[in-house]
């Protein structure tokens, strides 16, 4: 790897917290989404999740012991503004504080992420991310935090995933807000973007040896055969699910192609893409210092399935060989592929693999032990082709496996174990697994 490469493990303030009535933080659509009846598998919610508002000192010790020198988490929004903007709830601001200053004293750079998902509901009552004024409320979250924090941390992640938080969320209707709407899900993706853009300066601003950038969902995937209708499909599938981030970001606006599909499909409603404005794409366009990139399959695309459609993936109880937990192909090559095709199209200086990682759901043995070797596997064939692509040349400048916890997959609820260490969900009690060993040797070689 690369001088200066970081090891690195991420979470996300939601999926590990819990705590979420405590010291003032305000409600999340996500609160609001998983007490709901129906919504999340077995009715799990992140009220207590891992615990780890209460146990941080603890997850702190376990990442000294893994040795890894990145620790990638989110900062909730609704602990700093409860309700979106305005009043600063300064003990919700102090957790992420005492967090920051516990990671340093163990020797760990702190990697925030801004938005996971978890917008403050009095924001999704005014309309959520379809509408405009909630931009400027990232920027006004933005600008709180890095006020705050940016003495000490300098590297700033403003979204992760956006196309899930646009597309899952609006269109899906299977994580929250739970809509499905076409219109809805491309004007909140065109309101992530911007709020990306107008954050960039903002947190520069603040943090003047500020590195800023953004994690991206990368979903690379191949025809299914040789016919030129799956060739179609696909690269409209790649439109859909990747160009549609990676280009505005990267200063080419949104891909020509893909918007023509989506006219003559009529995906952006009677009015049109009307809620891009003048001068939008530039701000999108703000130079960045890194971009993430988060991965864990590729897919084989046919035509006729619609775009939306994950060619059949759904999670199974066990995994096939060549599966994970997820339901997803295991596929290391192509993020080798993926990250070249990066390197060449966009050029950034440099990436960041911001998550990688599987979900497998072994527990512990008759002796107490757990023994995951198929995340090991999983692993190492990633890293692997990770090295592929920096000896290619590509400037890869650091790796973070989801998840250091198993934690809240979201509406699949506990179902998915995706950590390096086991958590026994009813006592909240932490064990390393193999592959927490196997890690720390990696980041030792
Ligand atoms: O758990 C999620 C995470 O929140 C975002 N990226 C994918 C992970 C696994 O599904």
């Amino acid at each position: 790897m690369r001088d200066g490469f970081t090891w690195g493990v991420a979470t996300s303030a939601y999926q590990i917290e819990g705590a979420t009535r405590a010291d003032g933080r305000g409600e999340t659509i996500w609160d609001r989404f998983t007490n709901t009846p129906g919504r999340v598998i077995d009715g799990a919610t992140g009220d207590v999740a891992c615990d780890h508002y209460n146990r941080w000192e603890e997850d702190v010790a376990l990442m000294s012991d893994l040795g890894v020198a990145g620790y990638r988490f989110s900062i909730g929004w609704a602990r700093v503004l409860p309700d979106g903007r305005g009043t600063v709830n300064q003990p919700g601001l102090d957790f992420y504080d005492r967090l920051i200053d516990g990671l340093l004293e163990a020797g760990i750079t702190p990697y925030p992420t801004l938005y996971h998902w978890d917008l403050p509901q009095a924001l999704e009552d005014e309309g959520g991310w379809r509408s405009r004024d909630t931009v400027g409320a990232f920027v006004e979250f933005a600008d709180v935090v890095t006020r705050r924090l940016g003495d000490r941390v300098s590297t700033w992640i403003t979204h992760n995933e956006p196309w899930v938080a646009a597309f899952v969320g609006h269109l899906e209707g299977v994580h929250a807000p739970g809509l499905t709407d076409w219109g809805a899900a491309l004007t909140a993706a065109h309101h992530l973007l911007l709020s990306h853009g107008e954050a960039v300066p903002a947190i520069r601003g603040n943090v003047p040896d500020a590195s800023v950038g953004i994690a991206l969902d990368c979903r690379p995937s191949f025809p299914a055969t040789d016919r030129p209708e799956d060739a179609a499909a696909q690269r409209h599938f790649d439109g859909f699910r990747n160009r549609w981030f990676f280009d505005p970001v990267f200063g080419r606006g949104y891909p020509a192609d893909v918007v023509d599909t989506y006219v003559a499909r009529g995906r952006f409603g009677p009015d049109g893409p009307g809620y891009v404005l003048p001068g939008d794409m530039d701000t999108i366009a703000a130079p960045i210092d890194f971009v993430g990139i988060n991965y864990y399959t590729s897919l084989p695309i046919s035509a006729g399935a619609d775009e939306t459609e994950d060619t059949g993936i759904e999670p199974g109880a066990e995994a096939t060989p060549g599966y994970t937990e997820m339901g997803w192909p295991i596929t290391p090559s192509a993020l080798t592929t993926f990250l070249e095709r990066v390197h060449r199209d966009y050029d950034p200086g440099s990436i960041l693999i911001t998550e990688n990682g599987a979900s497998f759901s072994d527990g512990p043995g008759p002796d107490g032990t757990i023994d995951d070797r198929r995340r090991i596997e999983y692993l190492r064939d990633h890293i692997a082709a990770i090295e592929a692509a920096v000896d290619a040349g590509v400037p890869v400048d650091g790796y973070f496996v989801w998840s250091l916890l198993d934690n809240l997959e979201w509406s699949l609820g506990l179902t998915q174990r995706f950590g390096l260490v086991w958590v026994d969900h009813a006592t909240g009690r932490r064990l390393p697994k193999a592959s927490f060993d196997w890690y720390r040797k990696r980041i030792e070689r």
